[in-house]
């Protein structure tokens, strides 16, 4: 059964909670996967979001997505890296999430996700909700209780 206080957690907003887009590893529409495959080796994140020049969020660029797209019949074509673009490869199969949804929403979909996108009214990039985050104010919310 689902106390009152359990059922308070999961009607919180999640803004208290996102990661702003400025903190966030982002690649451009229009950029190679060679500067993706960079950022992501550097940031040492395995999927970042793709966002147009405006802010809008169009989908998600990985390291396995772009090595699986460079995968020829015997080899890694990695002269393909600096020619295709990453709206080539990137995934638009995702969830997202809006200012308003609450951490109910969220925990469902980031069993299946490591991170969710937010997303304004207007389609604006408004940052990222994470595991680690929902973990981290779930295991503080445990050791209140107990
Ligand atoms: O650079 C890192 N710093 C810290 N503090 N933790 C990291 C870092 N890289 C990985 N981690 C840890 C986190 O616990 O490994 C988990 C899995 O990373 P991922 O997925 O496979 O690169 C991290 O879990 P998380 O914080 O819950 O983040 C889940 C996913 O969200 C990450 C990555 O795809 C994305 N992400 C998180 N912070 C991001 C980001 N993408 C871009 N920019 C950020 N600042
Ligand atoms: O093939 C996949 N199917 C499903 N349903 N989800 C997947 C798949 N590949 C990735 N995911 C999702 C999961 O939410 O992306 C997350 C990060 O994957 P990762 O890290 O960067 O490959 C997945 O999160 P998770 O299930 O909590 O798994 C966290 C990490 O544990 C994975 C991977 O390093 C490892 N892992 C999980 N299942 C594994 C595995 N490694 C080998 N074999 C498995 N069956």
């Amino acid at each position: 059964m689902i106390s009152l206080s359990n059922q308070e957690l999961l009607d919180t907003n999640i803004t208290d909670f996102i990661i702003p887009s400025e903190k966030v590893a982002h690649v451009q529409v229009g950029n190679s996967l060679e500067h993706a495959l960079l950022l992501l080796t550097k940031s040492g994140y395995s999927s970042i979001p793709v966002l147009d020049p405006r802010f809008h969020f169009q989908g998600l660029i990985s390291s396995s997505l772009i090595t699986d797209s460079i995968l020829g019949l015997e080899r890694f074509e990695f002269e393909q890296l600096e020619l295709k673009k990453v709206e080539e490869v990137m995934t638009t199969d995702f969830p997202t999430v809006s200012l308003e949804s609450k951490f109910k929403e969220a925990i469902e979909l980031l069993v299946d996700h490591p991170f969710l996108c937010v997303i304004s009214e207007n389609g604006y990039f408004e940052g990222i909700l994470t595991r680690r985050v929902v973990l981290k104010h779930f295991q503080r919310h445990m050791y209140k209780m107990s």
